[in-house]
């Protein structure tokens, strides 16, 4: 299925359409891209590609697939030599398990700040509490970094890294070049971070941090 046709439709303000570019450019696809304005959706959007009107989606010889998690494990069954999912049962589990963890338990977080249900003090010890044990989870894997896995670049740090910069942008409005404990005083998450954002497929596909600090403040009103 190396050479299917592909079509990505996404935004470049949507981390979960992030994440379908991200596995794109790490198999090396070649594809076609349509952008879509989330503003001013096309009707056909919804008509004929998703019915759920969300993005990503990703057109494979004109069978469309959404959601961007099943986008991902698709693209790593298109292009299995890539290796963005490791072969062993047990360590597929993981990568698995730590994109279930980053989301519930660290991401979560962001738009409850941001929607005024958590304070900014609560905000950072929900989040150092989700770093602390997400650098356990790191060295559960792997001593050295910087990926999840350690050397191999997988869909864990795929599916995390969209996020991840989002979180960092919303921290950028703290000031006083506020960073979370848990980073400073880990080496090993400290790596993963740069790692996965230092990324040429994540910083080609990343619309930047001014973007989502817009979506913060024009569609949560966000103020510190
Ligand atoms: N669970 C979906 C979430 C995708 C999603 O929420 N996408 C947003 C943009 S970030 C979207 O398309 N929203 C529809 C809209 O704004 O009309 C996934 O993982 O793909």
């Amino acid at each position: 299925m190396a050479s299917s046709k592909l079509t990505l439709y996404r935004a470049e303000i949507c981390p979960y359409a992030q994440r379908a570019a991200i596995a794109l450019k790490e198999s090396g696809a070649d594809y076609n891209e349509v952008l879509i304005d989330l503003q001013n959706k096309p009707d056909w959007y919804t008509v004929k590609v998703n019915p759920e009107g969300k993005v990503p989606a990703l057109d494979v010889n004109g069978t469309t697939v959404a959601e961007s998690l099943v986008v991902i494990e698709l693209v790593n069954d298109l292009f299995p030599e890539k290796n963005l999912l490791p072969k062993d049962p047990i360590k597929k589990a993981q990568a698995r398990f730590v994109i279930e963890f980053f989301n519930n338990k660290i991401w979560t977080n962001v738009f409850k700040h941001a929607g005024g249900q958590l304070s900014k003090d609560d905000f950072i010890k929900e989040s150092e509490a989700g770093f602390t044990r997400l650098n356990e989870l790191l060295l559960e894997q792997s001593k050295t970094g910087p990926y999840f896995l350690g050397e191999q670049y997988s869909l864990a740090d795929v599916a995390v890294s969209p996020f991840l910069a989002r979180i960092f942008a919303l921290t950028s409005l703290f000031g006083g070049e506020f960073q979370f404990k848990a980073i400073k005083d880990n080496e090993r998450l400290a790596q993963f971070v740069h790692g996965v954002l230092s990324r040429p497929s994540f910083r080609e596909s990343y619309a930047g941090d001014e973007a989502f600090i817009d979506i913060l403040k024009n569609k949560f009103n966000y103020h510190l």
